[in-house]
């Protein structure tokens, strides 16, 4: 169990990580960036400042919670003794940051047992998008906030009047097969955006922005602070069928749209999503 006090701690501490992360990456696109690297496909980057945006997160925890167990994006796993991992995305919407276009964002949380959005405890969370001058944060049963204002998901439960957020992974037979799911999605909701972060996917839904988000491929570090500003919000995050969010998918919203929503997912993905 964690007390208030610590709970309170761990929210300051994943947001002073992410906005000290959040001015680096700012000052380092101020430059010039390039790809450093790639991964499941040629259009699946890495760039110096995802690394060196890490690498100052990870020091940090080290001086500050040496027994704390970090997941990162870029990085090995650091196996600690207290229980408590750090999930951290240095930049979520890579592409974006690489292309100068604002949807990007450093992600930072907190959870209690494995991190793995099947079972996971998140404590705390924060999403800062320096080129939007956005600031999201929870703590669990402590709220989600947005620049310090309280935020609350939207209250649509029809999908056809909803603006429900998406994306797409980066191989092809996986965008082919999620292509295929939003054509049947596309005419039975009011509009689709691809923002290109999960994580300010997920905080724009719980602040009513998107009525709605649903992606497959997603990793624990794209999501994790996200989905603890969708709960700390009112809204529920879930997987498809009464399953749990996982990399197999992401559903996001107020329970009745989310509800909706994955069941039209679901029906649409019947013929298969590429696999993961
Ligand atoms: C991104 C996700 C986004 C997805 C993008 C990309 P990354 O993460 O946050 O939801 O649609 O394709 O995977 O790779 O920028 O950290």
């Amino acid at each position: 169990m964690t007390d208030t006090a610590e709970l309170s701690h761990l929210g300051s501490l994943a947001l002073s990580l992410a906005q000290e992360g959040g001015e680096l990456a700012a000052r380092l696109r101020a430059g010039t960036v390039e790809v450093a690297a790639t991964k499941s496909s040629l259009v699946d980057v890495v760039t110096a400042a995802d690394r060196e945006v890490e690498l100052l997160i990870r020091s940090r925890l080290a001086e500050l919670r040496p027994e704390d167990s970090i997941l990162g994006e870029e990085g090995a796993d650091v196996v600690g003794t207290s229980g408590l991992t750090w999930v951290i995305d240095p930049i979520d919407g890579t592409v974006n940051y690489l292309y100068r276009l604002p949807s990007w964002s450093v992600s930072v949380a907190v959870c209690r047992g494995r991190p793995d959005p099947r079972e996971w405890d998140l404590l705390a969370g924060a999403v800062v998008a320096p080129a939007l001058g956005r600031t999201w944060h929870a703590t669990k049963g402590g709220g989600a906030f947005r620049d310090g204002e309280r935020i609350q998901v939207g209250a649509a439960t029809e999908l056809e009047l909803a603006l429900i957020g998406t994306g797409f992974g980066y191989r092809a037979a996986q965008r082919a097969a999620q292509a295929a799911v939003v054509a049947e999605i596309l005419p039975k909701v009011r509009d689709i955006r691809r923002l290109g972060s999960c994580a300010i996917d997920m905080c724009l839904t719980a602040e009513g922005s998107l009525d709605g988000y649903y992606e497959q491929g997603i990793n624990p570090w794209d999501m994790a602070a996200g989905e603890l500003v969708v709960r700390e919000a009112g809204g529920v995050v879930t997987g498809l069928g009464g399953q749990p969010a996982s990399i197999n998918m992401v559903v996001a919203g107020n329970e009745t749209l989310a509800a909706e929503l994955g069941r039209v997912v679901a029906l649409s993905s019947q013929s298969g999503l590429g696999g993961v």
